[in-house]
């Protein structure tokens, strides 16, 4: 990964150094977010991390524990063809191909903070969609209340899924109204390439406003239901993760703080910083959670 002495503009193509300053120009426009805008802190954290940063520092425990073991082996994971079965409670539940479900979506540009529970982080320009666009066209009923998710198991080229290290397939999920709001995206790419293998190749949920962990990668299932999902790391261990799982500094992680977090690279921008309330998103988001305990739904 980056080494100390070298700056971004060092280990970053020139023509995607050109393409942050024209992102940075943009945001200034507020053109970037939808319109949503910004938090003026965000801005200043909104330089993205490099493509070696983000591609080469992972979780995708189905190819191994280590943060550069998903590099190393998801590349062997076929991506395509690649089918996504809806199900539940939906007007037009099928396996799609993924040309298919979201082929003529276009896609955007979101530069977003991503947050994990184990207390660093990182800033990712994506190319996605927003998740509502894809739930519209297949027909949300109006008794689902959830939407859980499933990646792909294929043991022949994930190593995690041989040594048994979750209970797989790995799987999330988010509230209806969490799932349809405009920050919650589906990527498909990052810095305008197509996302690679140990991102979640070939389409992976970002919900920038809660720990990484809820941001399942490589989806083959969506489904609608009106039961909360059982996630797979609060199936693993109930007393450390939530279902909510919101970034929040004051609800501490049993064995260590959320106060604060270390921003993944050397040099100008590593270090420490303070986390936010919801990531820096609290504008955009904590009117969903009005009058909810936060410690408690964790
Ligand atoms: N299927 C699957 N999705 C996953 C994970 C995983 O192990 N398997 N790890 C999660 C965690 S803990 C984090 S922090 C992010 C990491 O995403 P990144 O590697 O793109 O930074 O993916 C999330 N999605
Ligand atoms: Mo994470």
């Amino acid at each position: 990964m980056s080494k100390p002495n070298l700056t971004r503009a060092d280990v970053t193509p020139r023509e995607l150094w050109m393409n942050r300053r024209q992102i940075i120009a943009a945001l200034g426009a507020g053109s970037i977010a939808g319109g949503l805008g910004l938090p003026a802190w965000a801005e200043a954290h909104l330089e993205p991390h490099s493509w070696e940063d983000i591609t080469g520092y992972n979780n995708f425990y189905e190819f191994g524990l280590g943060k550069g073991d998903p590099a190393e082996n998801a590349p062997a994971m076929k991506t395509e063809p690649w089918s996504v079965r809806i199900d539940g409670m939906v007007d037009n539940p099928g396996n799609y191909l993924l040309d298919d479900l979201i082929g003529d979506i276009p896609t955007e540009e979101r530069i977003y903070r991503f947050r994990c529970v184990e207390a660093w982080s990182m800033v990712v320009p994506w190319n996605g969609f927003e998740l509502n666009k894809l739930l519209t066209r297949v027909g949300v009923r109006p008794e689902a209340k959830y939407v859980a998710f499933e990646t792909a198991v294929i043991p022949e080229v994930m190593p995690g899924v041989r040594a048994s290290i979750l209970d797989w397939p790995y799987r999330e999920g988010l509230r209806l109204d969490e799932a349809m709001h405009p920050l919650t995206i589906m990527a498909t790419g990052i810095y305008g390439r197509p996302i690679p293998n140990q991102n979640g190749a070939p389409m992976r949920l970002v919900v920038p406003w809660k720990y990484g962990f809820k941001s399942i990668k490589s989806i083959v299932r969506i489904e609608l239901t009106d039961k909360q999902p059982l996630n797979t790391w609060q199936q693993s261990n109930p007393d450390e993760y939530g279902f909510y799982a919101n970034v929040n500094p004051e609800v501490d992680h049993p064995r260590w703080s959320q106060a604060s977090e270390r921003v993944i690279g050397a040099g100008l921008f590593g270090g420490r910083v303070d986390t936010l309330p919801f990531n820096g998103y609290g504008d955009e988001v904590a009117s969903l959670y009005e009058g909810m305990d936060l410690a408690e739904n964790f």
